[in-house]
């Protein structure tokens, strides 16, 4: 069995979605998400001038001994950009590799482990009334964790994840309609006096038996996010992400000796040495890199067994940037891992969206459910794909409010 040929596809309903379509001489195909947020036009260059080249002739099932020669044989190995190509050729080869079996892929890391994986929906409020509409409002479909991000009194422009006014909420974080960059402004005292008082409120008013989940986007410094992690204990939250910039793993050794919080990290990290420190050395509690920018299912699998033997579980990056390909490659990792957590699940499901990539795949109370269909159970239909075209896009920065730059 050989490649015959691969294509690049970039565009989407209101995302630059990277989508690779490997060919192969039987007439199966396989198909991988390449999208790296508001980066989108550079996987797919590297893929179009130096992976696809050297896919052509190659045999699609040796998916292992591909991956090696492309992580490998690159002398300037890993990044963002080289992993999410590598990504995408992974993701279409265990494609291939199912649709020759016949079988789901899940079939082939080792069958289920559970019948459908919990999954959390973003709950946002630009104050704290809203936020709790929006947290009921998914209660009353079904979810049972939820991410909570919230408006912060007198910080001018919400803080993180926080639609403004007149935003479509579930396209808050790439901007479209600028040559550069918006601009958000920070306040780290007033967000660490106020989000204490957001939990409490939720706790009251919706129980104990609620899944929370607080995503803290890199803002804080490590003392910071210690005595932070210690203050919200007894919200007993699900978890608390990204509360520092993680290229410091060492930071998260001072949140550990002061606070249980469960802390989750990862969405930022694309191959398993960045996660190595913080597995091995037990200093988080859930995984959360993709298998989009992770290298694909060969890599992210790797990392998941690791994470296993060190109680470390799995709650991969779901934002809506990750095409339903790679949601549905995490689904069939997510129904077979022994040590899974919790799926990052935000409603892709618009129309246009399951006409670019139908499947079975479905939610359904809470809960995603994956098809038994051969493969990865998704497909992509190229005719639907001539009505987007790239379209350039860019996340906010962050500033204090002295106009200090700081992280997003
Ligand atoms: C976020 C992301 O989903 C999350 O937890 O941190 O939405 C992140 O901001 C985006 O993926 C950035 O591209
Ligand atoms: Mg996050």
């Amino acid at each position: 069995m050989k490649i015959t040929s691969a294509e690049v596809f970039i565009g989407g309903p209101g995302k630059n979605y990277v989508t690779l379509k490997i060919m192969t001489d039987q007439g199966i195909y396989g198909i991988g998400d390449a999208t790296l947020n508001n980066r989108e036009t550079l996987p797919a260059q590297y893929l179009q001038d130096y992976l696809i080249p050297c896919l052509i002739g190659m045999d699609p099932r040796n998916s292992e001994d591909i991956w090696q020669y492309f992580y490998r044989g690159a002398y300037f190995r890993r990044g963002p950009i080289a992993m999410a190509a590598i990504g995408a050729i992974d993701m279409a080869l265990w494609d291939i590799k199912g649709k020759i079996a016949g079988l789901p892929v899940y079939q082939l890391f080792g069958g289920k482990s559970r019948e459908a994986a919990l999954v959390y929906a973003h709950a946002t409020g630009n104050d704290l009334d809203d936020l709790l509409e929006s947290i009921a409002n998914y209660q009353s479909q079904g979810y049972k964790a939820v991410r909570i991000q919230c408006g912060i009194p007198n910080m001018p422009k919400g803080g993180y994840g926080v639609s403004r006014e007149g935003e479509d909420s579930k396209h808050f974080i790439t901007d479209f309609t600028g040559a550069v960059p918006k601009e958000e402004v920070w306040d780290t005292e007033k967000y660490l006096q106020y989000m204490p008082t957001v939990f409490e409120k939720i706790r009251e008013r919706f129980g104990p038996d609620l899944k929370v989940l607080h995503d803290v986007h890199h803002r804080l410094t490590p003392r910071e996010a210690a005595a932070f992690a210690k203050s919200v204990e007894k919200y007993n939250l699900f978890w608390l992400e990204d509360p520092t910039p993680a290229e410091d793993q060492n930071a998260l050794k001072l949140i550990r000796q002061h606070s249980t919080a469960p802390i989750a990290i990862g969405e930022v990290f694309n191959s398993l040495w960045d996660c190595k420190q913080l597995i091995e050395e037990e200093l988080i509690d859930f995984i959360r890199i993709s298998v989009t920018y992770g290298g694909g299912i060969t890599h992210v699998k790797r990392i998941v067994e690791l994470a296993a033997i060190h109680h470390v579980r799995t709650g991969f990056h779901g934002a809506p940037s990750h095409s339903p390909i790679s949601m549905a490659a995490q689904g069939h990792l997510n129904i077979w891992a022994p040590n899974f957590g919790i799926q990052e699940y935000l409603v892709l499901g618009t129309p246009e969206c399951d006409a670019l990539f139908p499947s079975k795949h479905y939610y359904k109370d809470g809960m995603f459910h994956i098809s038994d269909e051969p493969g990865l159970g998704v497909d992509f239909d190229e005719k639907e794909a001539e009505r987007y075209t790239y379209k350039r896009g860019y996340h906010p920065v962050t500033r204090l409010e002295d106009g200090t730059m700081w992280n997003y």
